[in-house]
This record gives C-alpha cells, structure tokens and sequence, in this order.
C-alpha cells in the first residue's frame, strides 16, 4: 500500500461496528456485509472528488489558500499533478473506496496551447491507468470542466462564439477519451456556464439549438468509438450563471425530449442542486427515478440558510434514508454510484480531516441504506400509497384509466353519487412511522 503522504493513517479504514468509539473507523458501513442480496459496496458505489479532496485548498472568494497539502506546491506543473494523483490514490486505499471521479482539468494541468492541454491528459491518464491497474481502484466518471477557463465566461456549448463552441466540443471529445482510456462507466455533462446573465444580449432558442447540437456530435462520437459508458447530465438551477439551461430534473428531461435526446443520457442529481432548485433531494431523485432516468447521485448536501452551493458532506440521515429508498427500489444505480462532490470546510485544515469527512458520509449512507431496505421489506409506504389509489382499480376509478367512460358518461355517475369519501393522507402518522426506523 502506498504510504507516504497520509501517514497518520497506517492501515485501512475498518468496520468496527455500531459500538465502536473510534472516529476513523465504520460503525454502519461493512463494505461486504449482504443487504437485500448485493453486498454493501455494491449498493452505493461510493466514489471520492478529485477536485474537492485533492485539489480543493480552502480558497473562497473572500480568501485564499488555507490548506498545505504536502502533494500540493501550488503550482500548473505535470508534477505536481503526478504527485496529486499518488497521493489520490494512497487515499483511496487507505479509506477503502473503490471509485473515483474527476474533471479533465483537475487531474491534468491546463497548458501553454489545446495542444499541450491534451499531451498532459494524456500523460496523466497513462499513469493514473497503472495505479487503477495496481490498486484496483476504478473510474466512476470523467468530466471536461467547461467553466474555469476565462474563453468559457459566456458558456461551452452555448456561447455565442461558434470558435469556443468548437473548442469546448474539442475539449469534451479528449476527456471522454480519456474517460473510455480508463474503463470510466459514465460521462457527466455539467452546464456549468450554460445558462444567460441577462436577455438583452441573449437568443435563448439559438442557445438550447445549439446545446442540443453539441450533445448530437458527441452521442454521434461515442457511437463511433464505441465507448460504452452511460452518458450523465448534471441539473443544477444558478451558480455561476443566473439561469442555467438544466436547472432541475423536470427542466432537464424536457429539454432531452423536445430535442430527441432523451435515449442517451440519464441524469446525475446532486442534493445540494436539489436545494438551490427549491426542491428536496427525495423530488429531484424521485423525478429522475419515475421516468427512468436516475443514473448517479453526487452525495453532499446544501445550507438552507445559505443560498449558495456549499457542497458538504452528506450526514441528514432523513434525507439520506427517503433517498435510499427511491434508489432501492428502481433496483439501485446501474452503472452510477454515490459521488462524494463536498468538500470539508475552509478551517478543517488536516488531512485526516478528509478521512473523517468521508468516513461519516458512508457510515450515513450505509445506515440509511439498512433503514431503508427495513422500510421497503416491511412494506410500510407501499402498503399505504396501494390503498390511497385503490379507487382506481374498479368501478369509476377504473372505468376512467381505461377509457371505458366519456366525459358525459362521467357526469352522469357523479350525479347518481353524490359525495366522495374523504380519506386522510396521514401524513404525519406516516412521518412518525419513519422516525421510527431511523430512531
Ligand atoms: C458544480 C458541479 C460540478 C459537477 C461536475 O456545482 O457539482 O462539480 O459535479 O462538473
Ligand atoms: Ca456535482
Ligand atoms: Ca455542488
């Protein structure tokens, strides 16, 4: 095991179980302990930020730098990006954690011209292919970040200059090689600057043409490489741009409808998006889950008090239970997993600090998929919402699904029945049920 840069940890994350007392240990999460028939690793695909976890320095825009990484020295060079990834990699073993995801720009560093840009992925990607080899560790998603770069101010695919439109098709076209180079299962589209500051200067159908344009030529390229991974867009409502073309689930699968589209991709929900979308996390799955589209989740949360996207680590166990039980029921992620995009907070300047921020997300999530798994086993909501449309199964109810009864016809039965019978939602009977397994 590679040991050099987080050394306070010498050996593996372990289960210790519910009792234990040690902070850098599991109390739920049993990475091969059997729930519902997959182990639980299998459920939640765990995967760590690159850009978050190694990149991340604490800067925010009211101050810079507050984390000394020893891999970090500040600087664009390939070797400080070499030494990035070893120290990715020492951490991810060293956590137990099978997945990875990152932005092309975060494993590689931008360089002089596109040119160079593609040589250092390129290189990088060779090199994090050994360490997938050595240690097993294996690639969630890649991504192309399409928002740093000041040429992607007015947006990639969206911007009103055909030459950076080209650019950032370019740009997606190397970080799905690199993606397909590392057996990565998915590819996420976040439209970071997609979106519009002000109408004034805007042609808001030309710019949804044209995104829909740049998801044709790469579907069209992905076929004709054959890469096999799930395509993935990422719904996110503001922040950078005041408007932003997926701003939430529902938003999102219409505009793959209207333009055909829908057949490639399926949808990556973050929970901190759900929140700046004015949405509960539970909705923006629930949404994604109905239609078939739940692909992957980036596991954080949001501030409800703040309105900006402060990516935490997820550990709302209510949430993160309503949560597992819309993924175990569509039967889990597929190829998709639990992104840990969060990052630990401007004063949490250890490394072990990244240890326990981890720690605690899975540990939430895996007892939130033990709660879960309870409430669906023991039938507790399924029960509930089969008998609230129970109407619908004869008389009326049926004869209306079906077709069997015109608008005339419906008439005339409510005018031989007079009064419907009320029955309560229970809701809070329901809420108190759910407590119950989490308490
Ligand atoms: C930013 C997004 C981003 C995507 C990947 O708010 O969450 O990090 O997950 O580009
Ligand atoms: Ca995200
Ligand atoms: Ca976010």
């Amino acid at each position: 095991m590679l040991n050099k840069y987080f050394s306070e940890i010498s050996t593996p994350i372990k289960y210790e179980g519910k009792d234990s007392k040690n902070p850098l240990a599991f109390r739920y999460y049993d990475k091969s302990k059997v729930v519902a028939g997959k182990t639980m690793a299998e459920h939640l695909r765990f995967a760590v930020s690159y850009w978050h976890t190694f990149k991340g320095d604490g800067t925010d825009i009211f101050g810079g730098t507050s984390f000394e990484r020893q891999w970090n020295q500040h600087n664009n060079s390939m070797d400080n990006a070499k030494a990035t990834l070893e120290a990715a990699f020492e951490f991810f073993q060293k956590l137990g954690i099978d997945y990875y995801c990152f932005h092309d720009r975060d494993i590689a560093p931008a360089g002089e011209s596109f040119v160079q840009s593609c040589k250092n992925l390129e290189e990088i990607v060779e090199q994090a292919k050994v360490m997938q080899n050595d240690t097993g560790v294996k690639l969630l998603w890649g991504t192309a970040n399409l928002f740093s770069n000041p040429i992607y101010s007015q947006g990639g695919g969206t911007n009103p200059n055909a030459h950076i439109m080209a650019q950032a098709l370019a740009q997606v076209k190397n970080a799905i090689d690199a993606t397909k180079e590392l057996g990565g299962e998915n590819y996420v589209f976040w439209g970071g600057r997609e979106g519009y500051e002000t109408l004034l200067n805007t042609d808001l159908k030309k710019e949804q043409d044209h995104m829909a344009r740049f998801f044709e030529i790469v579907i069209d390229y992905k076929k004709r490489i054959d890469f096999e991974g799930q395509f993935l867009i990422e719904p996110k409502p503001a922040e950078p741009m005041k408007h932003q073309y997926d701003s939430d689930a529902s938003t999102t699968l219409s505009f793959l409808r209207a333009y055909g589209l829908l057949d490639h991709f399926k949808l990556n929900i973050e929970a901190n998006h759900a929140t700046l979308a004015g949405h509960t996390f539970e909705h923006e799955l629930a949404v994604a889950s109905v239609a078939g589209k739940l692909g992957s989740v980036d596991a954080n949360r949001g501030d409800y008090l703040l309105g900006w996207d402060t990516d935490q680590f997820p550990n709302d166990l209510h949430s993160i239970t309503l949560a597992m039980i819309i993924i175990l029921k569509q039967n889990g992620l597929g190829t998709g997993g639990l992104n840990f995009d969060a990052k630990v907070r401007r004063s949490s300047y250890d490394t072990i600090d990244l240890f326990h921020a981890h720690i605690g997300g899975m540990d939430a999530f895996a007892k939130g998929l033990l709660i879960a798994n309870q409430i669906i086993e023991d039938k507790v909501l399924d029960d509930f919402v089969d008998d609230r449309y129970s109407s619908f199964n004869e008389g009326i109810g049926a004869d209306i699904i079906n077709g069997k009864v015109n608008l005339e016809q419906i008439e005339d039965w409510v005018k031989e029945n007079d009064k419907p019978q009320l029955k309560s939602g229970r809701q809070e009977m329901l809420e108190n049920i759910i407590n119950s397994y989490i308490f």
